[in-house]
C-alpha cells in the first residue's frame, strides 16, 4: 500500500523509534501527527519530518498516561484531520530493572499506564477515525520481552504481554472491518530507553549496549514503514526484530573491547 499522503499518528515521537518513524513514514511522503510529552523536541521531529518529506507534520503535547490528556489531543487531532490510516502505539518504556522483592510501586504504576493503559486509551480514542476497508493499521510497539519474560524485569516484561494481548484482542475484535492489527516486538535497540530506565544514569545505559552491535531507532521504523505498506488484504500480525548479536533474550554476544 502507497504510504504518500495517508495519515499515521505516531505516539512517543519525541525520541527513538517514534521520531526515527516519523523520518521513515515521512519520506515516504505520510502526513503525520505526532504526539508526545516533551513539546519542545516534538515539534523540533515535526519540523525534521516536513524537510524529509512529509507534505504534513503536525505535533501537540501527549500523555498517554492521562484519559483527560488523550481527550484534549484527540479534540486537537480532529481539527487536523478527520481520518487517520495508521495508529503507532508507540509511547511507554521501562523504568527501574530490579527484582520484584525491590519493586516501587511507582515504577509499575507509570509502566502499566503507559505501556498497557496507553494502548488501550489511545485505540479507544482514534478507532472512530480509521477508515474501514481501506488498508487502515493500527501498530502497537511491542518487545520480546513480552514472549520471554526476564529476571529483575517483571513490571516490564508484564506490561509488554499485556500490550500483545491487547493487539490479539482488537485484531479479533475488528475482524470484518478491514482494518489490520500488528505488533512490532524489537530486541535491544539504543535509544533513550535505558538512560530512562536507569533514570537518567547514562553510563550504566551505555554498559547495556558493551561490545553489541544493537538495533538503531531506524531500524525498527524501517519494519514499521514496511509493516504498514502491505497491500490492504495483508496483515502482519506479529514480527519480532533483534539485532544479529541477540540470539535470545539472554543470549548476546559481546565482542571484547
Ligand atoms: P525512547 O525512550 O527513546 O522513546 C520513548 C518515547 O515514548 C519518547 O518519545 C517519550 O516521549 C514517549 N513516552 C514515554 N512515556 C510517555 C507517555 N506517558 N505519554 C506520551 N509519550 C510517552 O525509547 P524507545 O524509542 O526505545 O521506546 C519506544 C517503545 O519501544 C517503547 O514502548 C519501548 O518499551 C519499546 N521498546 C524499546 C526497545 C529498546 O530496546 N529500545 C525494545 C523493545 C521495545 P516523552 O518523554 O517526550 O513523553
Ligand atoms: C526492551 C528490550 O530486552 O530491554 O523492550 O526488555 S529489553
Amino acid at each position: 500500500m502507497r504510504l504518500a499522503d495517508r495519515w499515521v499518528l505516531i505516539t512517543g515521537a519525541s525520541s527513538g523509534f517514534g521520531a526515527a518513524g516519523a523520518m521513515a513514514f515521512a519520506a515516504e511522503g505520510a502526513r503525520l501527527v505526532l504526539g508526545a510529552r516533551r513539546e519542545d523536541r516534538l515539534k523540533e521531529i515535526a519540523a525534521q519530518a516536513r524537510a524529509a518529506g512529509a507534505p504534513v507534520a503536525e505535533a501537540h503535547r501527549l500523555d498517554v498516561a492521562s484519559t483527560d490528556s488523550v481527550q484534549d489531543f484527540v479534540r486537537w487531532l480532529r481539527e487536523v484531520t478527520d481520518r487517520i490510516d495508521v495508529l503507532v502505539n508507540n509511547a511507554g518504556g521501562a523504568l527501574g530493572l530490579e527484582p520484584i522483592a525491590e519493586g516501587k510501586d511507582e515504577d509499575w504504576e507509570a509502566m502499566m499506564q503507559a505501556n498497557v493503559l496507553g494502548v488501550l486509551r489511545m485505540t479507544r480514542a482514534v478507532l472512530p477515525l480509521l477508515p474501514r476497508d481501506a488498508g487502515a493499521m493500527v501498530l502497537n510497539i511491542g518487545s520480546i520481552a513480552a514472549r520471554t519474560p526476564y529476571e529483575n524485569g517483571a513490571a516490564y516484561c508484564a506490561s509488554k504481554a499485556g500490550e500483545l494481548a491487547i493487539t490479539r484482542s482488537l485484531r479479533l475484535e475488528l475482524n470484518g472491518t478491514g482494518i489490520r492489527v500488528g505488533s512490532l516486538d524489537p530486541g535491544m535497540a539504543e535509544t533513550e530507553f535505558s538512560v530512562v530506565r536507569f533514570k537518567g544514569d547514562a553510563s550504566r545505559a551505555k554498559r547495556v549496549y558493551a561490545g553489541v552491535h544493537p538495533l538503531a531507532a531506524a531500524d525498527v521504523a524501517d519494519a514499521m514503514v514496511w509493516m504498514a505498506s502491505r497491500p490492504p488484504h495483508v496483515c502482519i500480525d506479529e514480527m519480532v526484530i533483534k539485532p544479529t548479536d541477540q540470539a535470545a533474550i539472554h543470549k548476546v554476544h559481546r565482542r571484547p573491547d
